[in-house]
């Protein structure tokens, strides 16, 4: 079910050599660029008309209206399961708590008497979040982007899920009903990337966007990427992955059921062991096609998920080889169960989010833990954080200088400016002091 990849014995690669012997999924954007392309383009020119006939295609469902009547997204919460209410409540509570903290005060450092440069954070004006439908209708998902960009301060926030021929044309009712509990009114039925080149050129329907986040399929991810530099966007988001860090004092049921939960999400998603113990890894592997049986989505998702090349068993010689292949590898998210797994993550450079010890795992974070789970995938947390507060704000330095603090370095301007064969960078400082500027 889960093949194995040993690395005992030898000296481990380093770099990219050991990132190029871990599995990965491959999720090839640029092709599908090429195909989202006319799309996009389709819906800059003929705005909420190509919204209405892609829906048709795409969705089967013919709309009168792309943007969702704002009662109608009152009506789906009053439907709204209890249980399942009472659960998003606490997730945008916690969420909520931890965002809040992630607010960055304004600073200012003075840098001579008279000279301070202040860096100012402020939000963007206006972001489309997108939720997808389909196979993946996550209401976590439209809390974990909206959060961050409310506590943020962004001014207008919209959201986009594609139209449900099941619901009438409209977005998935729990995305509704979601949306109705974060103070969300602004909600329309387009999806893929049609929604994401609603956001970034506007309609008659619906202003564009500064920025577009949230998860999706590869349609979304190439067209956020088509739109990179136009809009900003959280990131290109692909299949998810899990790795788990454990050593032999793991217990097989949890790492097996943590390696399945993340399976579960898409047949290109990514489950990882790295492990010192060879018990433990014929433990997982032996627990996995029992935990499978017994779950549902396993033809689909499940089965090709963990068969594939994206998902393995990597056998270490001790927790330091292991650190360096998780290092190396850069999940997006990664469990870290093992004796002293609070120093073991510690030492963990790369990952999306780290998940310590035996009662975190990856399915708490994703909905109550108050981390976000909007997370870098495809190893570009080596690089990049998950959504946060943050992602939402611009920092912005306001310069001020006196006529003394200026007059002070205005020689080093000048010179600087002569040594890059500006001339007119210093004539900028000469014409405030007369023209002989030392
Ligand atoms: N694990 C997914 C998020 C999610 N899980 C949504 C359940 N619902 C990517 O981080
Ligand atoms: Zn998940």
């Amino acid at each position: 079910m889960i093949s194995r990849i040993d690395l005992r014995g030898t000296a481990l690669p380093t770099g990219g050599a050991l990132r190029s012997v871990l599995p990965r999924a491959e999720f090839d954007v640029a092709a599908a660029l090429e195909k989202v392309r006319p799309i996009c383009e389709d819906v800059r020119h003929r705005g909420d008309e190509a919204l209405i006939e892609y829906a048709q295609r795409f969705d089967g469902v013919r709309l009168e209206q792309v943007r969702v009547p704002p009662e109608l997204i009152v009506a789906a919460l009053e439907q709204l399961d209890p249980q399942v209410r009472a659960a998003l409540e606490e997730s945008i509570r916690r969420v909520r708590l931890v965002s809040r903290e992630q607010r960055r005060e304004e600073h200012t450092t003075q840098v001579v008497p008279g000279g301070t440069v202040t860096e100012k954070w402020i939000p963007v004006d206006r972001v489309g979040l997108y939720a997808p439908g389909g196979r993946a209708v996550y209401p976590s998902s439209v809390i974990m982007n909206a959060v961050p960009a409310q506590e943020a301060g962004v001014p207008s926030i919209a959201l986009a899920s594609p139209a449900q021929a099941e619901f009438g044309g409209l977005p998935h009712p729990t995305i509704l009903a979601a949306c109705a509990l974060l103070g969300i009114d602004e909600v329309y039925a387009a999806g893929g990337a049609t929604a994401v080149a609603m956001f970034a050129y506007g309609t008659d329907s619906c202003a564009p966007a500064d920025m577009v986040t949230g998860p999706g399929n590869i349609w979304v991810a190439a067209a956020k990427r088509y739109f990179t530099g136009l809009i900003g966007i959280d990131a290109e988001a692909g299949p998810t992955e899990i790795a788990v860090l454990a050593d032999g004092s793991a217990d097989p049921v949890h790492v097996a059921a943590d390696l399945v939960s993340q399976a579960e999400h898409d047949p290109l998603a990514a489950a990882v062991l790295v492990t010192d113990s060879e018990a433990l890894a014929d433990a997982v592997a032996k627990e996995l096609p029992a935990q499978v049986a017994a779950t549902r989505h396993v033809e689909d998702r499940i089965r090709p998920a963990l068969g594939g090349r994206q998902s393995a068993i990597v056998l270490v010689d001790g927790i330091e080889e292991g650190l360096a292949v998780v290092n190396a590898y850069g999940a997006e998210h990664l469990e870290v169960i093992t004796e002293d797994a609070a120093e073991v993550a510690a030492r963990v450079r790369n990952a999306g989010a780290v998940f310590v010890g035996a009662y975190s795992p990856v399915s708490l974070g994703d909905y109550v833990a108050g981390s976000n789970h909007v997370l870098p995938t495809g190893g570009c947390a080596c690089h990049s954080s998950g959504l946060s507060v943050q992602s939402f704000l611009r920092g912005v330095h306001l310069v001020d200088y006196s006529r003394e603090a200026l007059a002070e370095v205005a020689h080093h301007v000048v010179t600087l400016a002569e040594a890059e064969d500006l001339p007119a960078h210093g004539a900028a400082i000469k014409a405030r002091f007369g023209w002989e500027v030392p």
